[in-house]
């Protein structure tokens, strides 16, 4: 329980902002309320507001109306407390840690391969380095591949990380071919042995073919070399961005998919996105709408600039830390 609470107290820190402007209005509008239709049309307007989607939306509200005129709740309290325990029940059971062996167990396959991607400025390189940190800490051995070779400092700004953090960054030239960096990163990662390499891709956009094809290229190259790789493919999304967001999380994986793995059209979507930058944004509704809209589960969330400022989601967590005082 300590550590829950420890965990809660770093989420709800990262959630300042959606603390203050989301859930203090819905507080404010709700305790000490009695219930009516016209707050009901209210909660609708601030759940909206709030990034949690046009779906989740509908299904809470029309539930909330129907409880009300058969009279199983009739007060703004009641509704809180309903709006919590609905949202904590959103997300399954479900595996959200990364798809790669407990660190220590002598797995013998080779790395595990992270491959990471998304717009530009979505905030790969930063989620990448808090990644990194975050295995280290569990004793994995980490080697990160400057897969960037187009945005001019991108390497450097890898490097950088790789030398705050202690581990080695394999780079190729400036303007060469991504695919030739990731072929020589896997095989200096198998020939040292280390438990997981964290693949830097340039930033794109979902609607640009060549750069998407580009990432499937660095991909097979990755699949070629590492048997089962990558273990997971990582959408960054920016979550300051609302419900664009949310697109580029469908199409990103739709691209991939449709791009497909030889053989396999259907395989090599996403595994896992990483919501960045949800401490600067009150939007934190949006991870409601992430599960809304996509089956690829929000595996980590970023809630500062530090390597340390990463989380694992946990819903139960997080959305304790969204209502707590
Ligand atoms: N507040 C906050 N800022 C973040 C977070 N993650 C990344 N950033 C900032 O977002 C900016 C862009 O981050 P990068 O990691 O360079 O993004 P990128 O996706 O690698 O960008 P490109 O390589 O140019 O496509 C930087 O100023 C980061 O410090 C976060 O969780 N919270
Ligand atoms: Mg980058």
């Amino acid at each position: 329980m300590g550590l829950f609470r420890s965990i809660v107290g770093k989420i709800k820190a990262g959630l300042e902002k959606t603390r203050e402007v989301f859930v203090s209005s819905l507080k404010s509008l709700l305790l000490g309320r009695r219930l009516d239709e016209a707050l009901i049309a209210e909660i609708q307007q601030r759940l909206l507001l709030g990034d949690v989607g046009v779906k989740t939306t509908t299904r809470l509200v029309g539930q909330i109306r129907a409880d009300f005129r058969e009279g199983k709740i009739e007060t703004g309290d009641q509704v809180l407390a309903y709006l919590k325990a609905e949202l904590k029940a959103m997300w399954p059971e479900q595996d959200r840690r990364l798809n790669i062996p407990a660190a220590g167990s002598g797995a013998t396959s080779g790395p595990a391969v992270v491959l990471v991607t998304g717009v530009n400025g979505a905030g790969k390189t930063t989620s990448i380095a808090k990644l990194c940190s975050l295995l280290r800490g569990e004793g994995r051995s980490v080697m990160l591949a400057a897969c960037d070779t187009f945005r001019a400092g991108a390497v450097r700004q890898l490097e950088i990380w790789g030398e705050r953090l202690g581990v080695q960054v394999v780079r190729g030239q400036q303007g060469g071919d991504p695919a030739a960096v990731a072929f020589d990163a896997c095989s200096a990662a198998k020939a040292k042995g280390v438990d997981v390499l964290i693949v830097d891709t340039a930033g794109r956009l979902q609607t640009q073919d060549p750069l998407m094809r580009q990432l499937t290229k660095i991909r097979s190259v990755i699949a070629r070399q590492i048997a089962g790789a990558p273990h997971e493919t990582l959408l960054v999304l920016d979550a300051t961005l609302g419900q664009n967001a949310l697109r580029q999380a469908e199409e990103f994986d739709k691209a991939m998919r449709v791009a497909g793995v030889e053989g396999q059209p259907d395989k090599g979507g996403l595994t896992g996105i990483f919501l960045a930058k949800l401490d600067g944004t009150a939007r934190g509704g949006i991870v409601v709408a992430i599960k809304d809209v996509t089956s690829i589960p929000v595996k980590f969330i970023g809630v500062g600039e530090t390597p340390a400022d990463i989380q694992p989601f946990d819903p139960e967590a997080f959305v304790e830390a969204l209502f707590e005082e």
